[in-house]
């Protein structure tokens, strides 16, 4: 494509059933984010649209499993989500969601569209259905084996492990997610998109035509899905939530998800031009907009090949030039999970990490999924912005504006001749757009923001090798030109950071005082541009663009972690088997009262044991309890508890225990005494 003359860029749109999370970031959002801020920077047209995706078999399961309505549920989460990016800086022209009646009604016609041109099927088959919960199965409301590569936790629609879509009625031994039984087949009506017709244009237009553009990772797993064999698949569901079928025989039917949500990227252009006086056809209509899909590799046979192929039948619509899918962040060597509570949330990191929002940014473009699965850890986390934004970036600049206030009053000085190696390094920073222009116009976000940290590498370096702490004591000319030289570097890095690190590009531009510059450079100046930062131009104070992160930070992060990781184990804690019965007679045998500790002491020698003096009600007796690693001997004194007073006397370590108080032990090994209503207690642990 020639240059385009403007760019539609979307993101995923998240479903609204739980907030964003580090791999949304690392995988979507960071990396678009970017690429608009770069195509804005560099004098596009952009519409950087996204939107919530509210409909869809998970957004139920939510309401279900809360006791509220979907309606609920989506509100809740799409008010976290939008503002959380917008917290974090992520620049949409408009950030809509599948529930707005804008949506519903351009979801809808372009069905209707489809449907009048004859390009569904319309078929009545045979349907997976859980006679229990009288309702039909598909996508997330069944389970079962993927039929390409044996994950069993397949979804209906979809198999997150290898990413493939299919039919629910393609699932090896299907269970139903809401009953678990096994599903019995129905008959019911359901439209159809041949995806097979459309074939031979997806071999052509992707195959062949984005062989050499299209990332590996995305091209191989399209290659896979047309060489297996495309096959109809069905676009509306017999669900309640979600856009109704708006044809004859669609009562009780509504639009399959990932039928209406990539529509929703139209939609949210829609509500944007509406709102901002403009057309928004060219956007999706024009051959010269470049049409650029975020997405994560979950999503791409959705992006690939089902609206691609919705799109080409619809005829009127732009086809996008590239979707440059992320694979997966992990977190702590562990796959994230909403459900396990494995993750670190976004709301939650700008509620800790106050003011940090670039440190993240930066850490996880830094290690961000680009060509395969990669690993979040809070001490990378921690080393990243300690050694490279603190040590490098950060320390730089502090130089650089602490010695012009401190020996020019803030005063651009006016340079002399310049060496050898001024004028390499000057030459070196009028190459830099290009070098990170280049590796951002290739989706290579990650080599990008390398490649601004090796600009402020160079400030460093170049300060370093020039110490014009030195020379200032037998030179003041020479030191003018040194900082000249360097203040021209930090200059470039106010501009050219602005995609990477917005917040700090901004606090950078206030420090270096852009705003009362004649004529402030902007990325496509620094090439051509003689003066960045000209002599006689009034800078401001220095103040600290970063700031250490301490171990203990890191540390409560990671306690974070451990307890999510214990809950989860609690929660999956096999429940030991029943024992043999026994008679009511065996049972009436025991003895079992309540009593009150009225004395402890830790017994020597021993880890485990408490001597304890307990009023029965029968009597005042000792007891030895192997508590003492749970509680200590003063928490448990006063305590009531359940006493099997009954048991044979046993010496323990000397000590005649004259019975047993009952414990149960939590997942996480703690004994605790028997109260039901404690938190940490599940059903089915033992108490013995
Ligand atoms: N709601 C996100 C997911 O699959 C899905 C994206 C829709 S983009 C049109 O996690
Ligand atoms: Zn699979």
């Amino acid at each position: 494509m020639n240059k385009p003359k403007r760019y539609t860029v979307t993101t995923a749109l998240p479903y609204t059933n739980g907030p964003i999370h580090i791999g949304h970031l690392a995988g979507v959002y960071v990396p678009a984010d970017i690429y608009v801020r770069y195509l804005r920077l560099t004098g596009n047209d952009v519409a950087f649209i996204g939107g919530s995706d509210e409909h869809g078999v998970p957004i139920t399961i939510k309401a279900k499993n809360e006791g509220v309505s979907p309606q609920d549920i989506v509100d809740k989460y799409h008010a976290i989500i939008k503002k959380s990016f917008e917290e974090f800086g992520i620049t949409y022209d408009n950030y809509s969601r599948t529930s707005a009646p804008i949506h519903h009604k351009t979801a809808s016609e372009f069905f209707k569209t489809l449907y009048d041109k004859g390009e569904f099927i319309e078929e009545t088959t045979e349907q997976l259905y859980d006679e229990e919960a009288k309702q039909f199965l598909a996508d997330r409301f069944v389970i079962g084996t993927c039929p390409k590569c044996g994950n069993e936790e397949s979804y209906g629609d979809q198999c997150e492990n290898c990413g493939t879509s299919h039919n629910a009625t393609d699932l090896i031994n299907p269970k139903s997610a809401i009953t678990g039984n096994i599903p019995t087949l129905k008959q019911t009506k359901h439209w159809f998109l041949p995806l097979d017709k459309h074939e031979d244009f997806l071999k052509a237009w992707i195959l062949e035509g984005h062989k050499k553009d299209w990332k590996p990772n995305v091209y191989g797993q399209v290659k896979s899905w047309i060489d297996d064999g495309l096959r109809p698949r069905a676009v509306t569901r017999d669900l309640d939530w979600g856009i109704p079928v708006p044809v004859e025989g669609g009562e009780g039917k509504v639009l399959y998800v990932w039928f209406d949500a990539p529509i929703g990227y139209i939609s949210s252009t829609i509500e944007w031009a509406e709102r901002e006086g403009k057309d928004w056809e060219p956007y999706w209509k024009d051959e010269d907009t470049k049409l650029v899909h975020f997405i994560g590799k979950d999503n791409i046979v959705f992006h690939c090949i089902i609206f691609p192929s919705m799109l080409k039948a619809e005829g009127s619509y732009i086809l996008p030039d590239n979707v440059p899918a992320n694979e997966f962040l992990n977190l702590e060597g562990n796959k994230l999970s909403t459900s396990k509570n494995w993750a670190v949330w976004l709301p939650e990191y700008l509620k800790d990490f106050p003011g940090q929002q670039d440190v993240l940014r930066y850490a996880l473009n830094a290690n961000a999924p680009e060509t395969k699965d990669n690993d979040f850890t809070w001490k990378d986390f921690q080393a990243r912005n300690n050694n490279e934004l603190v040590a490098i970036f950060g320390n730089f600049i502090n130089r650089v504006v602490v010695l012009t206030n401190k020996y020019y009053q803030g005063v651009v000085p006016i340079p002399s001749r310049f060496t050898k190696v001024d004028e390499e390094t000057l030459a070196t920073v009028k190459a830099y757009p290009d070098v990170i222009a280049s590796s951002i116009e290739r989706y290579r976000f990650r080599e990008a923001g390398q490649e601004l940290m090796n600009l402020a590498r160079l400030g460093n370096k170049y300060l370093a090798d020039e110490e014009p702490w030195k020379v200032i004591k037998e030179d003041e000319a020479r030191t003018k030109t040194i900082m000249y030289v360097a203040l021209q570097i930090a200059s470039a890095l106010a501009t050219l950071s602005e995609p990477f690190l917005p917040f700090t590009s901004e606090k950078l531009k206030k420090i270096l005082c852009h705003s009362e510059l004649v004529s402030e450079s902007q990325w496509n100046d620094i090439p051509t541009k003689e003066v960045l930062l000209p002599a006689g131009h009034q800078i401001g104070k220095a103040e600290l663009l970063f700031s250490k992160i301490e171990d203990e930070t890191i540390q409560k992060q990671l306690d974070k972690l451990e307890a999510s990781r214990k809950a989860n184990e609690a929660a999956n804690k096999s429940v030991e088997p029943q024992k043999d019965t026994i008679s009511y007679e065996d049972f009436t045998k025991l003895d079992i009262r309540v009593g009150t500790i009225l004395e402890a002491e830790k017994m020597p020698k021993t880890k485990k044991l408490l001597k304890l003096k307990v009023d029965t009600g029968i009597d005042t007796r000792t007891i030895v309890s192997g508590i003492a690693e749970s509680y200590t001997a003063e928490e448990v004194v006063g305590k009531r508890v359940t006493v099997l007073v009954n048991l044979a006397p046993r010496a323990l370590r000397g000590v005649e225990s004259q019975g047993m108080i009952l414990m149960t032990e939590t997942a996480e090994g703690k004994l605790v005494f028997v109260n039901p209503d404690d938190a940490s207690v599940n059903n089915g642990l033992k108490i013995s």
